[in-house]
């Protein structure tokens, strides 16, 4: 039997010692200690309280009440330190974290799209306008897609993998190649679609070339192909006109030189007057006052005929121009690795 005083005396130091610990925590931390440690499932009054049994039984009632009270005193002295703390936790912050809402917002600075993709869209647009239709092919291409279908000859020099690249996937059928113009795509379309046909056909292409100011080993193409019956150079010339007038605001000379391209013949260059020195020579033209822009012609009949498409009934042309170079024209960009190298310097001017 254990003499309740014991408890009592138990209960009174343990209280002293209780508050004196909760009164004096300085963080959130030590008061959580203090309490866990006194009031807690194997804190000291839950021990002290264990004694109870003990205590004969007419005192066991008075002291459980003393205890209790005590208990309860003792999670008031732990709220209002845990509420102190707070306290001084804010007004620290307040005095710490006061913000000078005289300083400028951190403006989220809005992206936006790359000029080649706005360059892209912009083309694809215009010729939408003319009824042309986008239709996206493959970038990874097997040589059928990428050359023989086009009436590239075997030996013909792009197919050299210092131009081309070759993927090493064995393949029973034609080598597996990363297309070097859109329009593979284009064949694609010739094979899915009958017509008339009246498509664009945009998006990255890759050449084994060495990276310098001038040329990237990928970069980005809109091509255009249009089959339909009696279809004749003039109207070639009207729709490249048109586009030309379109892209760069304002109706500029053009001249068709005659070029070759095993896709297409006739075939020409289409060059306008420089839009920046409107002929008279510049730093952009290089003084010629003429800017090459793109490629185009008739649709070649063995094309025609390789897709089974009746030169006889249809015939048509198509044209192709490197994306990098209408935005650097446009945008009197002198280097293309700068569309490539994320500089945001670079980026944000557009
Ligand atoms: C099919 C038939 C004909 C697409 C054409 C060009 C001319 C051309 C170059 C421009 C700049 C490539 O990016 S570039 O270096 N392209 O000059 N492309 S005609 O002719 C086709 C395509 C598909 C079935």
């Amino acid at each position: 039997m254990i003499e309740s005083a014991l408890i009592e005396q138990q209960l009174n130091e343990m209280r002293q010692s209780a508050q004196k610990s909760l009164c004096e925590a300085n963080s959130h931390n030590e008061l959580e200690a203090a309490r866990q440690e006194y009031l807690g499932q194997k804190g000291v009054l839950t021990g002290i309280l264990r004694g109870l049994g003990q205590i004969d039984k007419d005192r066991r009632a008075a002291i459980g009440q003393v205890a209790n009270q005590i208990k309860s005193e003792l999670e008031n002295v732990y709220g209002e330190r845990k509420a102190s703390l707070e306290q001084s936790d804010l007004e620290h912050r307040l005095k710490t974290e006061k913000i000078d809402v005289t300083l400028p917002g951190r403006g989220k600075k809005l992206g936006h799209m790359h000029p080649l993709s706005e360059t892209l869209q912009e083309i694809e647009q215009i010729f939408l306008t003319m009824g042309f239709l986008p239709f996206e092919g493959p970038e990874v291409e097997t040589e059928y897609y990428n050359f023989d279908a086009l009436n590239f000859p075997p030996e013909h020099p792009s197919r050299d993998e210092q131009d081309t690249f070759y993927t090493n996937i064995e393949t029973t059928g034609p080598a597996v190649v990363l297309r070097c113009h859109t329009s593979s795509a284009q064949v694609r379309a010739m094979q899915k679609l009958s017509p008339p046909i009246r498509i664009t056909c945009a998006g990255r292409v890759y050449r084994n070339e060495e990276i310098n100011a001038r040329k990237y080993p990928l970069f980005h193409q809109v091509e255009g192909l249009l089959i339909d019956r009696d279809v004749n150079f003039g109207q070639l010339k009207g729709t490249l006109n048109h586009f030309i007038r379109l892209y760069f605001g304002k109706p500029l000379k053009t001249r068709f030189r005659p070029d070759f391209f095993p896709f297409t013949e006739p075939s020409a260059e289409l060059d306008s007057e420089c839009p920046f020195c409107s002929g008279s020579g510049c730093r952009t033209c290089g003084n010629k006052g003429w800017l090459e822009l793109l490629g185009c012609g008739m649709v070649d009949p063995n094309v025609l005929k390789g897709l089974n498409i009746d030169p006889e009934v249809w015939n048509g042309f198509a044209f192709g121009m490197g994306v990098e170079r209408l935005a650097m024209l446009k945008y009197g960009v002198t280097d293309i690795r700068h569309f490539y190298n994320n500089d945001v310097r670079f980026l944000e001017q557009f």
